[in-house]
């Protein structure tokens, strides 16, 4: 397998250290820019749980590695390995995450509120990233001819249409996170997009409540800590 392993020795006791859990020893198939493995990333970083990162490059088609294909069939991260098993798709992931290592939660306690909060990262996960994912756009230059401004035109468009539809369900529900004032997945989802977002251009002037969110995480250590930049396998 292509992916690269960053040693899970050292960081074991530099989180110890920190107070940080061991989380059973996860691995999280990752790559750096990846919009999807950054949720999780987040994720884990809010419960303070150590790992060790397999990084896959996926400009340079790791993710269709037999070996990589053998984890996940669908040649997408992230992927997670702990207990023996594999664990795809970011929003089951959080799930799992959040029935395994309860504290603190990444959704809130009574039912109607944790439909709400699934909803809102189900826009980003289900209706806004896919359409932007990096085999589609590949699909979109290689097989329908699309010119790299057709291209920027088209992750605008999805991301404004999603974005404007967050907006006012953030402003009316949002406090300090994008969920009241605690983080939850939806701002473990909204922080990527948002990072996305600047990275093909979109401009984010008329979403005031999703840049104040996103500025508010990013400025917490954990959502630093996640960072595309912060990865072991950044590359320019
Ligand atoms: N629904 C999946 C999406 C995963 C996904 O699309 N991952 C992208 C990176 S953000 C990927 O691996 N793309 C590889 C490709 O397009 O070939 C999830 O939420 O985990």
């Amino acid at each position: 397998m292509r992916g690269r392993a960053f040693g899970a020795g050292n960081f074991t006791a530099w989180f110890r250290r920190f107070g940080l859990k061991d989380g059973n020893m996860i691995t999280l198939h990752s790559y750096w820019r990846s919009g999807a493995a950054y949720r999780v990333r987040i994720g884990l970083a809010l419960k303070g749980l150590s790992y060790k990162t397999a990084a896959h490059d996926l400009r340079a088609g790791a993710q269709h590695d037999p070996e990589f294909l053998a984890l996940n069939p669908q040649g997408l991260v992230p992927a997670i390995e702990s207990e023996g098993m594999v664990f795809t798709q970011s929003p089951a992931i959080f799930e799992w995450l959040d029935e395994v290592y309860p504290n603190p939660p990444l959704l809130p306690k009574a039912p109607a509120e944790r439909a709400q909060v699934r909803a809102l990262a189900a826009q980003i996960c289900c209706d806004i990233h896919p359409l932007n994912n990096l085999r589609v756009l590949n699909a979109l230059r290689s097989d329908l001819g699309g010119k790299k401004e057709h291209v920027l035109a088209w992750t605008a468009k999805w991301i404004g249409l999603g974005f404007a539809a967050l907006e006012p369900q953030i402003a009316r529900c949002g406090g300090a996170f994008a969920w009241g004032d605690s983080a939850t997945v939806v701002d473990c989802c909204l922080v990527p997009q948002v990072y996305s977002a600047e990275r093909f251009g979109v401009d984010l002037g008329p979403y005031p409540a999703i840049r104040r969110v996103a500025e508010h995480c990013r400025a917490l250590e954990p959502f630093r800590a996640a960072h595309p930049e912060a990865q072991p396998d950044f590359a320019e």
